[in-house]
């Protein structure tokens, strides 16, 4: 039995009139009016209307066709007829249709977006759940962003690496690890590339890229915070906080762009009119942000980061992409530079969304003395960095990057509320399957 199609639903169009084709998909829709029967045809470009007329289509054919189940997978053989009020203008006259999965019901959900469904169901059925028009466009588009951010780091000189996902040591204090067993020794999931991303500049890599899983043991359960992320990161030698802030909000701008021009359909489905941010994005210092905050009534201290409720009132009076930069360098990790004039001052930056975080970044210390003292001074235990730090002691660059999350770019960019939605099968604290 043939199994393969000869066009999805895009490829085929009314001046084919008369050309046999074969198509394949699920059962999107059965409306049986008796002496005709129409069945929709879903494929991932697309919807297909199977005309069925009883008097001119073979009995068992017709038979079939008018009992099969929504969602069973067909394949449907026949011949292309310009029809004006059909999707796309064509319909398909049936000469040859195989069931080759039939689907059981009741479903578990429903996929016509008729009927709404929780998160948790959803979850549940997630194959089902991402057959939805809006899942796939979404996902298409995430595909395309980042391929837009590959293409744009490329062309700026980065070489993408991989680099370990079980690692020894923490990188970002303040956020749990996941430990695991390594055979016979104490290992974890990593919580970021950091350190091998450093490490990279001392091989001589002057600029380097990952997108790559990172593990947060973090026990949020909110909209926007995962266990298991995709983070896009960057680490560039000879460069400063500066220079990778500008190659970040030259990202994002290409990134919108390049989903603006690159995935019409799936933004129409998604019914979003996308507007490209325009450069450069504005920079606030820490202390001018937390005057804003103030000025809002968030009463949050010098030294404190301002979490969800201030960076939202931030947010809505920059009202668009912006940098907080200069964040007090007792709340950065240690691998950090401070001011020399200004040691209470990092050369840090956050990238916001008007909605939330979505990168943070610094010049790196990029002297070993001056490392080791701070991994010390953070109560850290600088043995367990030693293979971090032999990489400062015999010729490193100085050097700065940043790290951005993938899904909360998507999420922002498509106005989606549930970080949940923009991750295949997301990982959160009460979720470890499907
Ligand atoms: P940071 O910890 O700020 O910085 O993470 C960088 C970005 O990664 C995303 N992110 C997350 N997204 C969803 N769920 C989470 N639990 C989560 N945690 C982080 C966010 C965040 O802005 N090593 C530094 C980066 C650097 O300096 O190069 C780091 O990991 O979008």
């Amino acid at each position: 039995m043939a199994i393969m199609r000869t066009h999805y639903a895009s490829g085929i169009t009314p001046g084919m009139n008369g050309d046999t084709v074969t198509v394949a998909g699920w059962v999107h829709e059965i409306r049986d009016l008796g002496g005709i029967c129409f069945l929709v045809l879903r494929d991932r470009e697309g919807f297909i209307q199977v005309t069925m007329v009883k008097k001119k289509t073979d009995p068992a054919l017709f038979d079939a066709g008018r009992r099969l189940n929504r969602e069973s997978v067909v394949l449907v053989t026949g011949v292309v007829k310009e029809a004006n009020q059909a999707p796309n203008g064509y319909e398909i006259i049936p000469e040859i249709l195989n069931m080759l999965s039939e689907a059981k019901s009741p479903l578990p959900m429903d996929v016509t977006e008729k009927v709404g469904a929780d998160i948790d169901t959803r979850l549940d059925s997630r194959f089902m759940d991402l057959r939805r028009r809006k899942m796939l466009a979404a996902f298409v588009i995430r595909h395309h962003a980042l391929i837009a951010v590959r293409n744009f780091l490329t062309n700026e000189g980065f070489i993408e690496i991989h680099t370990p996902k079980v690692v020894a040591a923490a990188t970002e204090g303040g956020t749990a690890l996941f430990p695991i067993t390594y055979f016979n020794r104490e290992a974890f999931l990593n919580q970021s590339p950091q350190l091998y991303k450093q490490i990279m500049m001392a091989a001589g890599f002057d600029r380097v890229c990952e997108i790559g899983a990172i593990f947060r043991a973090e026990e949020h359960d909110t909209l926007r915070h995962l266990n298991e992320a995709t983070s896009i990161d960057i680490e560039a030698s000879f460069a400063d906080h500066f220079d990778v802030m500008g190659i970040l909000e030259r990202l994002i701008h290409d990134v919108y762009a390049h989903v603006s021009r690159q995935c019409k359909p799936q933004l129409s489905a998604l019914g979003i009119d996308l507007f490209v941010p325009e450069l450069p994005f504005r920079r606030l210092t820490y202390d001018d942000a937390l005057e804003i905050a103030h000025q809002h009534g968030h009463d949050i201290e010098w030294g404190d980061d301002f979490g969800t409720a201030a960076e939202r009132a931030i947010g809505s009076a920059v009202g668009e992409h912006y940098f907080i930069i200069n964040w007090p360098t007792e709340i950065k990790p240690y691998y950090t530079q401070a001011y020399d004039d200004a040691p209470r001052y990092s050369k840090s930056f956050d990238l916001m969304h008007p909605r939330m975080e979505l990168a943070s970044g610094s010049q790196r210390i990029h002297s070993h003395d001056l490392l080791r003292q701070r991994i010390a001074a953070c109560g850290l235990d600088p043995g367990g960095f030693d293979f971090y730090l032999k990489a400062f002691r015999y010729g490193m660059p100085p050097h700065a990057g940043w790290g951005l999350g993938t899904e909360r770019l998507v999420m922002t960019m498509l106005d989606v509320e549930n970080i949940r939605d923009v991750v295949l099968f997301p990982r959160d604290r009460k979720r470890l399957s499907p």
